[in-house]
């Protein structure tokens, strides 16, 4: 176990002991009466038979709340049977448990006993249910009033020199009317600081997606899908992490349209699909989902795809209407160098890069090539590379030659994580600067925010670990088990003078902490929000840029929280004690007033209390109108993207490091990830069984891991090898586990997100 060297002992990357694994082969389908059953007993235990039921009649219903898990898009219409998963039903009773834990439990418990158990242990304590405080040299939280909590932090706020001193963090759970608040407040006391979790997740795809059509986010609407010809699913595993994606994939088979997936795993739901919502997938075989599985080696999707590219152009000239001659004359700019590009690369070494059969190539072009309804969605597997960026310009260019985008049932899907993160963004959480944006915060607001740009999550990092930022706050989120590098981020933040955690659960973000911490415990998003004798609703922003509004129904868990809005506001009037153009105090109190602001300030959301009712509205989108005027020569970008450069010494394997069916994220809802056939244990590392065999490994032999990075090796320990069917040379393990072995200073080009999914490493044997 690794501890820290500051004032306390604590465990700072959780224990590396084992449970007891049990392994059974990957699972042939997804979903089906398992899934249910999986559901309702963890929902059951978490909430009780009653409040479950009652509550999930009102998740993704209009007049209901969001589903607080992932980022995929409702149905215009959603079925009053239920629209929601397994995944969804975990995460919301991982929210709303009966279990909770307050001041008297941390008066029993130090940080550093508690920093001994597991994140598993940790989130099964429960809802937060009071404020904290971690005081200098204690080793034990204890109760603090709002009042003094709020002052404590203006205080420390006032103290610091320079408002870049401070960071404010964001995780992609909070309201859009929270978010916006957070960075009025943020951008009022001073500084664009304004990291958060897209930093490490689908900010490749926004840069991406700005360079060469003009707009950060994806293309499509979820009723595209259905209609589709082919859709690709590349780096991403929906069956565990989008769970009813899988739904839309088999409208669009049953509308005669393809799938083929790119994934160096071939995962469970990707293979058979078993609908819950229809009899027949809860008893019969259920639905083939993917017509054409390319097995490609971690990163090397721009080999591959290169070669379709290539295949293409041929059978172009062969067979004639493969491009869209129209389309790339009139709204593209690049292609002839594209091609001209491609025929510097030899056939053999894509081939080679690529690890997939070349019979699967010639059938995925032979597949592309008569279609023009196309549809790529993706995830981590594209985004988390030092290339990710050109990864995903490589698939837009085979879009944009198909003349595949802004038509309906075509274009690009970057598929969300967490469920407001785009909406997030939408309302201002970014560290760059907005000028337009600023510009009406200014005329709106009466106050002139900073202009110069902020640390995104890497640069948060650096500056803590350099001292150049002292106070560290966030929005939810587990920064320290979510940022790469664990070990150097716990030196990050415990060289802060304060951090402070705005939470519902337990993470060991509170407990690796700054000199001084704070917990702050808030809603959740299915919890009622009523201010000013009103309920309130919140509106959050899908994956498909579509805006909605959400109202909780439960009771929160204790009198003693308070929602994010209020939280905000409250300390923004601390801070300013009144004297600031904002009425900070009103706003916290009426949700309403702070739609009126977002309508003026952020782009696109004019009288969105109103529209977000019901159906809600889609935010305006250029690439929708095929407007690519903002572009060079006002055209959308083809662009040109190198092959990915992996220098691997003959022992190095290349990891990725990926999720379980049982987590969101760094919240460990169990020990099981049943799709991939693997019970009660997570510290595992799946192998090529070639490979295993080449090294002299055992099934279930105990190893470590260790990645070398300029000249430094960091190292995870114990972890049980499992043969499994993944290209040979690539391994594949759980984050958070494996966040150590990944440099924080090793990241994507142009996006700064950390090379999650391709990690050098080493299999160190242990006897
Ligand atoms: N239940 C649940 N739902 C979630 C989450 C969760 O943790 N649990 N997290 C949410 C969040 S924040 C996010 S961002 C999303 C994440 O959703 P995903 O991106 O689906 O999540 P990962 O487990 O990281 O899976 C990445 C997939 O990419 C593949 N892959 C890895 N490297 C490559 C590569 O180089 N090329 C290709 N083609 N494929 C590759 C892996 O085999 C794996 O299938 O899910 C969201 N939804
Ligand atoms: N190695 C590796 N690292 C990764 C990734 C990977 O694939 N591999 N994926 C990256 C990705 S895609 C992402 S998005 C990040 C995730 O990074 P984060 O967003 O920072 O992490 P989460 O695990 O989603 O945060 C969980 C915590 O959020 C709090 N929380 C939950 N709901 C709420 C709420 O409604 N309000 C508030 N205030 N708090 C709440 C709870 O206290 C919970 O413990 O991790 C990244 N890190
Ligand atoms: S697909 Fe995502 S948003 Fe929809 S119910 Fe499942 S977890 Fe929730
Ligand atoms: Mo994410």
């Amino acid at each position: 176990m690794a501890k820290n060297t500051f004032n306390r002992n604590i465990c700072v990357r959780g224990p590396d002991a084992f449970n007891d694994l049990k392994v059974t082969d990957p699972k042939p389908y997804a979903a089906g009466r398992e899934g249910i059953a999986a559901a309702m007993k963890h929902s059951f235990k978490e909430m009780g038979v009653v409040r479950a039921m009652t509550t999930l009649l009102h998740m993704n219903q209009k007049e209901g709340f969001d589903c607080p898990s992932c980022a995929w898009p409702d149905p215009e219409k959603p079925s009053k049977l239920g629209e929601y998963c397994e995944n969804g039903v975990k995460a919301l009773a991982d929210e709303a448990t009966t279990s909770h834990i307050g001041a008297d439990f941390f008066g029993n418990y130090s940080v550093e006993e508690l920093s001994q158990r597991s994140d598993y242990d940790l989130n099964a304590l429960g809802r937060l249910t009071e404020p904290l405080v971690l005081r200098e040299g204690s080793i034990y939280y204890s109760p603090i009033t709002w009042e003094e909590a709020f002052t404590l932090i203006a205080d420390e706020l006032r103290a610091l020199q320079d408002p870049n001193e401070a960071i404010f963090y964001t995780s992609g759970r909070s309201s859009n009317e929270a978010a916006f608040l957070y960075g009025l407040f943020v951008r009022a006391f001073g500084t664009n600081n304004l990291p958060d979790c897209s930093n490490m997740c689908h900010e490749s795809s926004g840069v991406a997606l700005s360079e060469t059509l003009g707009i950060g986010k994806g293309s499509v609407k979820l009723e595209d899908l259905y209609g589709a010809e082919v859709i690709i699913v590349a780096g991403q595993n929906p069956g565990t992490n989008h769970p009813r994606m899988l739904s839309a994939l088999e409208k669009c088979k049953e509308n005669g349209g393809s799938i083929i997936s790119i994934n160096p795993l071939e995962e469970s739901g990707l293979v058979n699909f078993k609908n819950p919502q229809r009899l027949k997938g809860l008893l019969g075989s259920g639905e083939k989902i993917t017509d054409l599985h390319l097995a490609v080696n971690i990163n090397q999707d721009i080999p591959l795809l290169k070669l379709i590219l290539k295949k293409l152009v041929v059978l172009d000239k062969t067979e004639g209407n493969v491009f869209d001659q129209k389309f790339i004359a009139t709204y593209t700019t690049g292609a002839e160098d594209l091609l001209s590009d491609l025929d510097t690369y030899a056939d053999e070494e894509l081939l080679k890069l690529s690890g997939v059969a070349v019979e699967s190539i010639d059938a995925a072009a032979k597949l592309l090539a008569g279609k023009k309804k196309i549809i790529v969605c993706w995830a981590m597997g594209l985004t988390q590379h030092k290339n990710g960026v050109e990864t995903i310009r490589e698939y837009v260019n085979l879009l944009l030659l198909k003349g595949a985008i802004a038509k309906p049932f075509s274009g690009t899907c970057p598929v969300r994580g967490h469920s407001n993160v785009q909406g997030d963004r939408s309302v201002g959480i970014m560290h760059y600067v907005d000028t337009a944006f600023n510009k009406r915060i200014e005329t709106h607001l009466g106050f002139t925010p900073p202009s110069e740009e902020g640390v995104d999550v890497v640069g948060a990092m650096e500056a803590m670990h350099e001292g150049k930022a002292k106070i560290f706050m966030a929005l939810g989120g587990n920064f320290l088990m979510a940022a790469s590098d664990t070990d150097y981020t716990a030196e990050a933040l415990q060289r802060c003078k304060l951090t402070v955690q705005v939470s519902t659960k337990l993470n060991r973000s509170h407990l690796v902490t700054g000199k001084t911490a704070l917990i702050l415990p808030t809603y959740g998003r299915s919890e009622k929000e009523v201010k000013g004798g009103k309920e309130q609703f919140v509106t959050v922003e899908n994956s498909m840029g579509r805006v909605r509004q959400s109202k909780g129904v439960l009771k929160a868990p204790s009198e003693q929280l308070k929602s994010e809005p209020e939280l905000i506001t409250g300390l923004a009037d601390v801070y300013f004690k009144g004297e600031h153009p904002v009425n900070w105090k009103a706003l916290g109190s009426d949700y309403n007033r702070i739609r009126e602001l977002i309508d003026k300030v952020a782009k696109g959301f004019e009288n969105t209390g109103e529209r977000a009712r019901g159906a809600g509205y889609y935010l305006p989108n250029n690439v929708r109108q095929l407007d690519f005027s903002k572009l060079p020569g006002g055209k959308a970008q083809i662009t040109l993207n190198k092959l990915p450069e992996h220098k691997l010494e003959a022992d190095e394997y290349m990891l990725m490091t990926i999720r379980s069916h049982d987590q969101f994220n760094t919240t460990v809802y169990g020990l099981d990830d049943r799709y991939r056939g693997v019970y009660n244990e997570r510290r595992v590392v799946f192998m090529n069984p070639e490979d295993m065999a080449e090294r002299g490994l055992e099934k279930m032999e105990v190893v470590h891991l260790s990645s070398t990075y300029d000249a430094k090796t960091r190292t995870a320990y114990n972890f049980k090898v499992l043969p499994y069917k993944i290209p040979k040379g690539n391994l594949a393990a759980y984050f958070p586990e494996t966040n150590v072995l990944v440099p924080y200073n090793h990241y994507a080009d142009r996006s700064k997100t950390p090379i999650s999914k391709s990690v050098k490493v080493r299999v160190l044997k242990t006897q």
